[in-house]
């Protein structure tokens, strides 16, 4: 999968893809992820994106000229299954989201800033408009890094078995169970007996039961879902 971010702060995403399993992905040749500068593309003088906002109001909106020209310049190179505007007035990044955009090929991401971008962009470019949740960042690079991450350890072949995705809260539609590891007694505290009865079915179950009580008691919308 290829994923090209269109960005004022491209610095800003420099790390979160360069660690752990999303630089594995990356070694491996399963996730390619590009950062734009939004500012290269502009023909405004003094490298101008933003701009005051028609009808009055406090706030800049990025001006639809840099956005139109950075989006073309990437769809010249070559077909994108999704142009993503991260906003949070877009629909609320799930794991299904997440689940159905690690299928794609090329993705776009335009992270924005200010008061968001130019709603023509929105009209006539994006195809879809995603939200990580209902509180307002001060720009869209953190929610595209949490996409991105998220996307991107779903890849067929970057997580292993020790990592698998299969057991994730969510991924079933409920939370994960708890988890332990040494040592079984840890200042009088014990892990659960059933753990070390070395019956993996009645493991299976146990895990089963505990991530039903834990969606119950913290989350039980999901289970009507
Ligand atoms: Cl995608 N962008 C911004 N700026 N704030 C957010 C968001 C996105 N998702 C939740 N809050």
């Amino acid at each position: 999968m290829r994923i090209d971010i269109i960005t004022v702060l491209p610095e800003l995403l420099e790390s979160p893809f360069s660690h752990s399993i999303m630089k594995r992905a990356k070694d491996k040749g399963l996730l390619e992820v590009y950062t734009h500068n939004l500012r290269d593309y502009t023909p405004y003088k003094q490298a101008q994106v933003d701009d005051y906002q028609f009808g009055g109001g406090a706030g800049m909106v990025m001006m639809p000229e840099p956005l139109a020209l950075a989006i073309e310049h990437l769809q010249n190179e070559r077909k994108y299954d999704e142009v993503i505007y991260m906003t949070p007035d877009g629909q609320l990044f799930e794991q299904k989201t997440a689940n159905s955009l690690s299928m794609k090929e090329n993705l776009i991401i335009i992270c924005g800033h200010y008061k968001g971008i130019d709603d023509r962009i929105r009209e006539h470019f994006v195809t879809m408009e995603i939200s990580i949740g209902d509180y307002v960042l001060s720009g869209g690079e953190l929610a595209a890094a949490v996409v991105v991450d998220t996307v991107g350890r779903l890849l067929p072949g970057v997580l292993n078995d020790e990592t698998s995705a299969l057991f994730d809260s969510f991924q079933d539609g409920m939370l994960a169970p708890p988890v332990y590891t040494r040592p079984a007694d840890f200042r009088g505290w014990k892990i659960p007996d059933i753990l070390l009865c070395g019956d993996p079915k009645k493991i299976d179950d146990w895990r089963y039961e505990q991530s039903l009580k834990r969606t119950e008691q913290r989350r039980p919308g999901l289970l009507d879902e």
